[in-house]
């Protein structure tokens, strides 16, 4: 192997990007004319379900079961692999060209949100819900919540992008990513065995935030790591991966703007409660 000398002057070569060449460049800003579409309700939420978008569709779906009729939402696929994050519509609501993306229509003029722990927060207070009004309790789930924000690169960009996207697989970023990712669960496993959820007895928006990361990494659904990593020794993070996974709002939500897996789990778009029983892709389809 022979090693990497890097430049004077970093260079862009496109076609190094690995699976997401066709995507990734190192400027910011539109690269194409495209409206975004208007639906009927306050919401409108442009997004995919990854773990940052699931996020977001997991606290509109707790927000509808708790009785916020306001939380209701149109929901549109923003599909990162075809570059609809770089559509101008999309990139005045957010700049730096990645879902989750949140326009309410509520208020004059319209207000934009993006950054998903941004968007749980903005929901949250609107709503006065999910998050401890005051004091300590506030603390602890705005320190959770910003903890999974700074924490899920490492997991995201940095361990999952080299165990399962790389073109090639390198020991020495994979250990480092690694090493970071059992660390961050055993922060996790410890305060989890001392706590329901994760700033208490209140499952707020620090478990949303934190849920459909390091909760579903367990389950192998995340760059099918489960075995790579021995999640199964992170015994209570399970146990609150499994009571929330358990929850209706959570399973309506981890559907919406989904684009690839079973068809049943698959709504693309959302803007109707009635949309989980007609328009999932196994029912689409047949
Ligand atoms: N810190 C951001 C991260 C958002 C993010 O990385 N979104 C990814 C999908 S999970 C994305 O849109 N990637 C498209 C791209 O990088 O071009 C948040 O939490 O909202």
């Amino acid at each position: 192997m022979t090693e990497y000398v890097p430049p004077k002057v970093w260079a862009w070569d496109q076609e190094n990007g690995g699976e997401f060449a066709s995507t990734n460049r190192p400027t910011a800003g539109a690269t194409h004319d495209a409206a975004l579409p208007v639906g009927k309700h306050p919401l409108q939420l442009h997004s995919l379900a990854t773990p940052n978008g699931v996020k977001v569709t997991v606290m509109l779906e707790e927000l509808l079961a708790a009785g916020h009729k306001g939380a209701e939402y149109d929901a549109y696929v923003i599909d990162i692999r075809k570059g609809d994050q770089f559509g101008s519509d999309f990139v005045a609501i957010n700049p730096n060209s990645k879902i989750p993306a949140l326009l309410d229509r509520s208020t004059n003029p319209p207000t934009r949100v993006f950054e998903s722990g941004a968007i749980l927060m903005y929901l949250a207070e609107k709503f006065g819900a999910f998050l401890p009004e005051s004091g300590a309790e506030r603390a602890e789930c705005l320190s959770w919540l910003f903890w999974q924000m700074g924490s899920a690169p490492y997991l995201g960009g940095g361990f999952g992008h080299f165990y399962a996207y790389a073109p090639e697989k390198f020991q020495y970023p994979i250990d480092r990513f690694t090493m970071e990712t059992k660390r961050q669960m055993d922060v996790l496993d410890k305060h989890l065995a001392e706590n329901r959820y994760m700033s208490g007895d209140a499952y707020t928006i620090a478990d949303m935030a934190i849920w459909p990361w390091y909760g579903v990494l367990t389950t192998g659904k995340l760059y099918n790591a489960a075995e790579f990593l021995d999640t199964a020794s992170y015994k209570n993070v399970i146990r609150w991966h499994d009571e929330i996974a358990a929850r209706e709002p959570v399973q309506r939500g981890r559907k919406v703007n989904r684009i690839s897996g079973p068809p049943e789990d698959q709504l693309h778009e959302r803007h109707d409660a009635s949309d989980f029983d007609t328009k999932t892709q196994d029912k689409v389809e047949s």
